[in-house]
């Protein structure tokens, strides 16, 4: 990067660039000295033994020994034991809790010792399947401290989502709610746990469920199963030892999609994920003490591990967590929430700034919103429109905003303009942070070359070199976790987006280049989709894709081919969706038709249901590859008549 040659980066801190520099020069030196942001029981005497070639091995801090909820918590307790760890308020009015560093660690430790006393050890699973409630923190952090692997479960998934999850991970216990709010509606969380429970039978390793009152609702309770949490965690001592792990033990497990049928368990590391949470927290946000720091995300959603829980808190930080929806009971809900708490920093999706620009602006503009200082967004690609909307009146013109392009399978943020730092660009994700060895690829054909685009260009977005947050695998199947990153792009970790790169370095996301679709934020394999449908017998073929959306970014159309010409129920196809899958990746429209569009190798031309679901009939491309070419127009004709 030439500063002088180039006016924007010339904006670029200076202290910023020196960090890029010397990542590029010497990176174990670099990452060691990273490291040093943590607490070891033994330190580390190197940092990346990582190989992206032959059977991949993602390997970070590999002697070092560390507890990560001592990281987050006891080194704390000698410092600022009064200091807010958390504010949680909730949706109904006057709910609004405030837990020290003090209060959290007590929790955490009853909890802790609850486990074990349930037999929780080291390595073991447990699953967490909450709503925003305090005790999902508490609860991811007690796994941490007993070495246990704590597997969140989104709760807008169906019993069979959640049965698919528990029998792969082997859960041994599972922590859930009563009943969660959400708005106007109840999800009732532990009958579906129930069912799911019931779905998986003699597959499951659940020994104990542990319910948290979050309405005070009465539920069925299994004798012997299942226990009041309250109950439990007040029978515990507020004090627990701490499970010394080795920084490549896992910390946990996250479910994601990918493009094929199963979901993915993503496995990150104690040491490497850690050190990865507090850089990223620190440089994009460029957090101080005194932050009020509201990530919006579900803690079920990578995001919610990183930026509302363990990036904030291993930098000794205050987190905000809100219970329910923006706009309820009314428009603007989310805005008072800052106002009542003094946010500084506001983590967001380009899904939620969407539906408030639909909003009428006199609800963001009156609102004060003087506390917020820095203000991100992560998810899914932002518009130009939207981004400089955030910026103008929720950032009233003065918080910069970072855009934060990540994954899943990456730990934390990898591509963004951190705040103070980087000039923000409407539309552009930014520059890599430091460190992250970002690469485009010109896409080729099997067996061919494919050459790296220097310069500005566009191409399939990988990275070259490992990264503390990497994933270090996929849950009991490396092969998959080989195959499905580092075969595309050999050498290299390749992430499934593509990118355009200006020529002074700014990147853009162009979006998922693989079957998977942004619903959202919510990542939706089209694999899933069609492998619920299959399950109807009516239906022969299914294919989905996903098309432009105002408020989603993307939504779900499904196409599906009868196994009787034109006689299919689609509320049907919605529903096996919604309940194999869960409620929110039901299809916006389902098309029936006769045929779907293949090549003469037999694999479904997703391109073409893509155009025309999306009405774009100019341009369909090259047909010649079809095996049957005539199709295009039936399509065509087929979908008119549904639409
Ligand atoms: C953190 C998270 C990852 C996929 C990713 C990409 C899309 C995320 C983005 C973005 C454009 C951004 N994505 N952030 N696209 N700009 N700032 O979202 O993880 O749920 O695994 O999704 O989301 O397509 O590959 P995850």
């Amino acid at each position: 990067m030439d500063k002088a040659a180039n006016p924007v980066l010339g904006s670029v801190s200076d202290q910023y660039l020196l960090n890029v520099l010397e990542a590029q020069r010497d990176p174990e030196a670099f990452w060691l000295a990273q490291a040093r942001r943590l607490v070891w029981h033994s330190e580390p005497s190197h940092a990346s033994r990582s190989d992206f070639t032959g059977d991949v091995r993602i390997s970070w801090y590999e002697d070092g020994r560390l507890n990560v909820a001592e990281n987050c918590l006891d080194r704390y307790l000698l410092t600022q034991p009064d200091k807010a760890a958390v504010i949680w308020e909730g949706q109904e009015d006057g709910h609004r809790t405030v837990l020290t560093y003090r209060e959290l660690h007590a929790r955490v430790c009853r909890l802790a010792n609850t486990l074990r006393r349930l037999g929780v050890s080291k390595g073991d699973r447990v699953a967490i399947h909450l709503p925003m409630v305090v005790e999902g923190v508490v609860a991811m952090l007690a796994c941490a401290r007993i070495g246990a692997i704590h597997v969140v479960l989104f709760g807008g998934f169906s019993a069979e989502g959640l049965a698919e999850r528990l029998r792969d991970s082997q859960a041994v216990v599972v922590i859930t709610a009563d009943v969660a709010r959400r708005g106007a509606k109840l999800i009732p969380s532990k009958t579906t746990m129930d069912e799911a429970l019931a779905a998986c039978g003699a597959e499951s390793a659940v020994r104990n469920v542990l319910v948290v009152a979050v309405t005070g609702a009465t539920v069925p309770m299994q004798a012997g199963r299942d226990l009041s949490y309250e109950a439990e965690v007040a029978l515990e001592m507020p004090d627990s030892p701490v499970e010394v792990m080795a920084a490549c033990d896992p910390l946990f497990l996250l479910y994601t999609s990918g493009s094929t049928g199963r979901p993915k368990g993503v496995v990150h590391s104690t040491g490497g994920y850690l050190v990865w949470a507090s850089f990223t927290h620190e440089t994009v946000f460029n957090s101080q003490p005194d932050d009020i720091f509201w990530c919006t995300a579900d803690t079920s959603w990578i995001t919610g591990h990183t930026y509302v829980v363990y990036g904030p808190l291993v930098n000794g930080g205050t987190i905000m967590i809100y219970e329910g929806l923006p706009s309820w009971p009314a428009p603007g809900r989310w805005w008072d929430v800052i106002d009542r708490n003094g946010v500084t920093v506001f983590y967001t999706s380009p899904t939620v700034i969407r539906a408030a620009m639909r909003e009428d602006d006199s609800v963001v503009e009156s609102r004060s919103l003087a506390s917020l200082r820095v203000l991100g967004t992560v998810g899914e690609p932002i518009s130009p429109e939207a981004w400089q909307w955030f910026h103008d009146k929720v950032g009233r013109n003065c918080c910069p905003v970072a855009d934060t392009w990540w994954q899943t399978e990456t730990g934390g943020v990898m591509i963004t303009a951190s705040a103070g730092k980087v000039p923000g660009r409407p539309g552009a994700a930014g520059l890599p942070l430091p460190g992250v060895q970002v690469e485009l690829l010109t896409p080729a054909g099997a067996g061919q070359e494919q050459p790296v685009v220097e310069g500005a260009g566009e191409g399939l977005l990988c990275l070259s070199a490992s990264w503390p947050g990497q994933a270090m695998t996929l849950w009991q199947d490396h092969e998959r976790f080989r195959q499905t990153y580092f075969t595309t792009c050999p050498g290299r970790y390749f992430s499934g987006d593509g990118a355009r790169r200006e020529a002074d370095g700014y990147i853009w996301i162009t979006g998922r280049v693989d079957d998977v679709v942004n619903v959202s934020g919510h990542r939706i394999g089209t694999a899933e989709i069609e492998d619920a449908i299959a399950t109807d017998h009516e239906v022969v073929e299914s294919a989905a894709v996903g098309i432009p959306h105002d408020l989603k970014g993307q939504g779900l159309v499904v196409y599906v081919v009868p196994r009787e010409e034109g006689v299919l129920d689609t509320a049907r196809v919605r529903k096996v969706v919604a309940d194999s899958v869960g409620r929110y990746a039901a299809p916006e429209k389902v098309y029936v038709v006769r045929d779907l569009p293949k090549t003469r190798s037999g694999k479904i031309v997703r391109r073409l249901l893509r155009k025309i679901a999306a009405g774009e009939l100019e341009n369909l491309g090259d047909l010649s590859t079809l095996s049957d070419p005539e199709c295009v127009q039936a399509l065509i004709s087929q979908v008119a008549e549904q639409q």
